[in-house]
Formats: structure tokens, sequence, C-alpha cells
């Protein structure tokens, strides 16, 4: 029985010239790219919490998006139709994977042990669906953030037996990851920080926080989870001061307590943002430390200052993204989650369609860009240029650590004042244009100006 009867088939791939809003028009699963599909590359996942429980509720007002599948009384059967219909639409929009926390797909119960049955119930069933349609579970997670017994943390709460509460919550979250063959698992720790440091101890709620995440790697090992563990950085929201802020302090805290080595990142546009960074800033400080894990793909309104969730059609801002995940290798076992949700007003099924299309077509359509430009490599021949005093004399003798102040002050007193070196910021951007411009193929090998 069909859930969503309106889109009777799979999404096509109609390319750049069609006029079918419910076509492709850059990302063709099926496109083979150096060898490997498009679909392979691009790793597309559908986050559940927002295209599957949220209904477009906002502070001010009740949800406003109404699906058919939503009927009953039974919490448990409504949990497996809304399932049942999901996965009918990750299919029909060829997403290869999906993620959820635990409480977006079965419902909590009135005691934990309800509450671990009620998702034994329905792992069992999404289980079945996977096998049936061959989506796959890119990451699972626990929320720790919505029920009021973690409004003061999870984690990094003051009472003990929250902590508690929390770890029988993340091992279960665990055990269903493993057996769905989630091949990453997230904390995302929306809680886990302070309102006010007039009752917080901020020392011993981050000591704690570190003891949680030993806890899980320690248990996700014993029971044979071979995934990958990511931190998904995020300033604020809900909490006025989150601990995992932005990467650079992610990995400052990862380092700090000897964890490090188990952990990437799940990096956030709108996160980024918020944190007063850009989306590529995150990607590059998360590259730099060998730590680039996934994205969760979406956006943010520059004149909002909080986290819309927005689907991202703006090439400039991925192509640049794309160039920097590119570059670092791509993402492994990470992918592109759609971590977007649809606007209040958009209460159709057809705009779930439409939103998806977007999110992916621009994402293919900057990976395509970002290889451009890659390929040409003007951009890379004009910073290697730029630190090209680094790679001889006394500039490689700094970068190999074999000099130190008493020598340079020498070279220094010696030589003229260093000379002014444009960084031909607008000629750069210039050139970017030139690639995103429609058509953008730029010939190849053009001299830098200098
Ligand atoms: C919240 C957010 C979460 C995480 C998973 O801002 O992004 O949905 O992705 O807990
Ligand atoms: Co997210």
């Amino acid at each position: 029985m069909s859930h969503i009867p309106t889109i009777r088939s799979a999404i096509p791939f109609e390319g750049p010239t069609s006029k079918n809003a419910l076509a492709f028009k850059h990302y063709n699963p099926d496109e083979l790219v150096d060898g490997r599909t498009m679909a392979a590359h691009m790793r597309f996942s559908i986050a559940y919490w927002h295209s599957f429980r949220g209904a477009g509720s906002d502070p001010f007002g009740s949800g406003t998006i109404q699906r058919p599948w939503e009927t009953g009384t039974d919490p448990v059967s409504i949990a497996k139709k809304r399932m049942d219909a999901a996965f009918e639409f990750f299919q029909k929009i060829r997403a290869p994977f999906w993620c959820w926390h635990d409480r977006d797909i079965a419902p909590e119960g009135r005691t934990l042990r309800e509450s671990n049955k009620h998702l034994d119930k329905i792992v069992a069933h999404a289980k079945q669906l996977q096998k049936a349609t061959g989506v796959k579970l890119l990451w699972g997670t626990a929320n720790l953030f919505s029920n009021p017994r973690y409004m003061c943390g999870a984690s990094t709460n003051p009472e003990a037996s929250v902590f508690a509460y929390a770890a029988a919550q993340v091992k279960k979250a665990l055990e269903a990851t493993l057996e769905l063959d989630g091949e990453n698992y997230v904390f995302w720790g929306g809680r886990e920080g302070y309102e006010t440091l007039l009752n917080t101890n901020l020392k011993r709620e981050q000591d704690h926080l570190a003891a949680f995440l030993h806890m899980a790697v320690d248990y996700a090992r014993e029971i044979g989870f071979q995934g990958q563990f990511l931190i998904e950085p995020k300033p604020k929201e809900p909490t006025r001061h989150q601990y995992d802020f932005d990467v650079a302090t992610g990995i400052g805290f990862l380092r700090t307590y000897g964890l490090a080595k188990h952990f990437k990142f799940n990096i956030e546009t709108n996160h980024a943002t918020l944190a007063g960074h850009s989306f590529q800033h995150e990607i590059e400080v998360a590259a730099a430390a060998n730590m680039l894990g996934s994205i969760d793909a979406n956006s943010g309104d520059p004149l909002l200052g909080w986290d819309t969730d927005q689907f991202n059609t703006d090439i400039r801002e991925l192509t640049l993204a794309m160039l920097s995940i590119l570059k670092a290798g791509g993402l492994g076992a990470g992918g592109f989650n759609f971590d977007a949700k649809l606007r209040r007003p958009s209460v159709d099924i057809e705009d779930l369609f439409f939103a998806h299309i977007g999110g992916m077509d621009a994402y293919a359509l900057a990976f395509k860009i970002a290889r451009r430009i890659l390929s040409d490599g003007v951009f890379e021949e004009f910073v290697s240029q730029r630190y090209a005093s680094f790679d001889m004399g006394f500039g490689r003798e700094i970068e190999k650590k074999k000099i130190g102040f008493r020598e340079l002050e020498k070279i220094a007193l010696a030589a003229k004042e260093p000379k002014p070196i444009s960084g031909r910021q607008e000629y750069l951007e210039n050139l970017l244009m030139e690639y995103l411009a429609p058509g953008g193929d730029r010939s190849s090998g053009r001299a830098i100006a200098s």
C-alpha cells in the first residue's frame, strides 16, 4: 500500500535543461564519476526527525503539516506506519541513507523499560525495511534533550541519577545502531552546557561529559560496534552556552580528555554560522586535524539568529565547502544528511520532495564545480605560490624547526623591510565567479595574475 500515491515513482534525473520540478537537474545517482556512482560519492541521508516527526510547529504556534499516515491510537502501530511511509519516501527520493534519534523512531514509554521495548519493536521493523529497500543507516543517536529530565543537561547534569538515565539511553541507542548496521554514531550535546555560571561547576561538568564519552566508546567496542563516533558542535540553542561550541573547541576538549582518536566531527552548516564561522571554516578546521567525519546539510537565514535548519541551495557556499571536503579526501564513512526542515507553510508532501530535490541538486552541482576547480588547480597553485618562501632557505628551516629567534633576528636585521605582496582577494573572487556562472567551464591553465 502506498502512503505517497501522488508521487507515483522514483524521482528521475532529467538534466539541467529539464523544466520538471519533480526531476533532478544535477544529481544523477547512477552517473559514474571516477569509477564510482554519484550516489556513492554523495551518500545523501534523510533526517527522520525533521522529515517524519516535524510538523511545522514553532515557538509561536502548533504544527501545520498533517500527514495521512499519522492516524490511530496505538503509538507503536503509528510509529510502524510512519516508518513504512518514510521508507517509501527514501526510495522515491533515491536517498541511500537515513539517520534517527531513538525517540524519533519509537515512542517514549512510561518507564525506561517500556521505552526500550518500544525501541526493540521499531528497530526490528526498521531492519526489515532496510533489507527490503537497501536503504542503510548513516548514523543513530539518542535524544538527550527533549524530555524535561534533561532540562539541566544529560551527562553534564548536576544530578547523578540523570547521568545514569542518559547512560542507559545511549547504551540502548548504541545497541540499536549496531543492530541496524549504522556506519556512525553521533553525539550532539544540545543541553550539555550551562545557562548561568552562578549555579554551575564548569570543570566538573566537562569532566563528566568526558567520562560519559569514554564509557560510550568502551561499551560500543565491547558489543562490536565498529562505526565512527562523531561530535556535532553547536555554540548555543537550546542552551545559552554549549560545551561543544565549535570544531576547534571540540578538538581541544577531545585531546584534553584522551578521546581524540575515537572521534571525528559531524559539521552542520547552521551550527557553524551560529558560532560566527563559515561552513567552510569548520570543515577546514576539522580536516586540518584529520577529524572531518560527516555533514549535517542545511542552512541558516542571514536575517535570523537561530537554527532555522533550511534546505541549502546556495551554490557558492556549497562549492567552497565541497572544495575543502574534496581536498581533505572526502567524507569516508560519513555523508550529507539533510538535517533540514520544511518552512511552516510548506504543508504538502510534494514540498518534502521539492526540498530534498533542491538540496541534492545543489550539493551535486557544487561537487561538480569543485571538481572542475580542483582539476584546473588555479587556486591551489595561487596558494602554494603564496607560501613559496617557506619552501626554501630559512623559511624551510622554520617549518623544519631548525632555526630560532636568534638566527631570525640576524636575518631580519640584515634584510630590507619586507615588500607588501597582494593577497589578490578580488581577483580570486572573480575567478570563482567564472566557475559558478551557468556553463562556467573556464579554460584550464590560464596564468594567474601576479
Ligand atoms: C540540533 C541538531 C540535531 C543533531 C542530532 O540542532 O542538529 O538534530 O543533528 O541530535
Ligand atoms: Co544536526
